[in-house]
């Protein structure tokens, strides 16, 4: 045995690792030169022929060699790793200078603001919302809102029928009349937003779907004050503590008397302008005390109970709040008309 053979193993080694230039060479090299099968550790094998002085000489000498040839592996180990990290880097740069992609977020359609914000009133004042199916049946929807078999509402020409007694609600009314049979004559407190339709040539003012919030009380003792001071607070609270109201006769087959309800123009506070039509006043409603044939046809004493309802076109609220002037506008989702009411950051 000659440690010569050793210091050759050795050096082959040392050149090899100096020309490897990548970690799977290494790893080969590694195999080649330290693993159990290599020449160096066969060496070992061979010490049991030895004489005692010579198998420690020996023994030390490829231990030596071992820890010397493992120790140069994993210094270019390492700094073949950092070549390689650098490179990667290199190739995979990102440039953190650009700008980034803005993601433009929307804004919440005008519409849903102004529906909303109805709502909360109305909570506010104690009221529960309710909700009802949009293809209604024509008893719950005509019937038993006092509506004759002959009233042009009913007409092919303004309502959408499925068939002779089912049709596209044409208010939300119908849901009022299912929540006064549900209560079965106890006192009622109730909004109804949803969506209703009529058969419309569709322009600026009109269209065949629209939405409306209706209300409607009943309880014993409940006269046209309570009416007039719930509408004149909501629109107050929508349009403006300045803002006063006034009811005038009007005529619905559901309510008696009935009223339409205007408040003084924002825009010039009552003296007239031109987006009052120089009266100073601008409709915004419909209401008036439940009719007693609607009463008792939903199972209420009318002797007993009396009630007032009103209806408010959201898109209509929506318009003046925000001085809109197509109706179209909320449902064509044009994104440079909904930007205008983004809420800013
Ligand atoms: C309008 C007018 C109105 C009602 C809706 C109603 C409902 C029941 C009983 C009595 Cl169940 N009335 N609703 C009453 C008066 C007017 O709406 O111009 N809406 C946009």
């Amino acid at each position: 045995m000659e440690l010569n053979k050793l210091k050759e193993i050795e050096q082959s080694a040392l050149e090899d690792i100096k020309n490897a230039s990548n970690s799977d060479e290494l790893t080969n090299i590694r195999n080649k030169y330290l693993a159990k099968k290599s020449e160096l550790m066969s060496l070992m094998s061979l010490l049991g022929t030895l004489s005692l002085e010579d198998r420690k000489t020996f023994g030390a000498a490829i231990n030596e060699t071992r820890n010397h040839i493992s120790s140069n592996l994993e210094n270019k180990f390492n700094e073949i790793k950092e070549l390689e990290l650098n490179k990667k880097l290199e190739e995979e740069r990102i440039d953190i200078t650009l700008p980034g992609r803005n993601m433009e977020t929307g804004g919440k359609n005008p519409f849903f603001v102004v529906r909303d914000e109805i709502i909360d009133i109305f909570i506010g004042m104690g009221y529960e919302v309710a909700d009802g199916p949009e293809v209604e049946q024509d008893h719950y929807n005509f019937e038993l809102l006092n509506i004759p078999k002959d009233h042009p509402a009913r007409d092919m020409q303004d309502t959408f029928y499925i068939s002779e007694n089912i049709l596209l609600r044409t208010h939300t009314s119908p849901v009022q009349a299912r929540t006064m049979e549900k209560k079965q004559g106890k006192p009622i407190k109730i909004i109804c937003p949803g969506k209703t339709f009529r058969r419309d040539d569709d322009d600026a003012t009109h269209s065949h779907q629209f939405a409306q919030i209706e209300g409607l009380v009943i309880d014993k003792n409940i006269n046209i004050g309570h009416l007039k001071a719930t509408l004149e607070l909501f629109a107050k609270k929508m349009f403006g503590e300045k803002r006063e109201i006034r009811l005038r006769p009007s005529y619905f087959p559901f309510t008696e008397p009935s009223v339409e309800v205007d408040i003084t123009c924002a825009n010039c506070g009552g003296k007239g302008c031109s987006i009052c039509k120089d009266t100073g006043y601008i409709e915004i409603l419909g209401g008036g005390m439940v009719h007693p044939n609607v009463l008792k046809m939903n199972g209420y004493d009318s002797e007993e109970y009396s009630g007032f309802a009103f209806g408010i076109g959201i898109e209509r609220v929506a318009m003046l709040r925000y001085g809109i002037d197509d109706i179209r506008k909320f449902y064509t989702d044009d994104v440079r008309f909904l930007h205008q009411f983004k809420k800013k950051a």
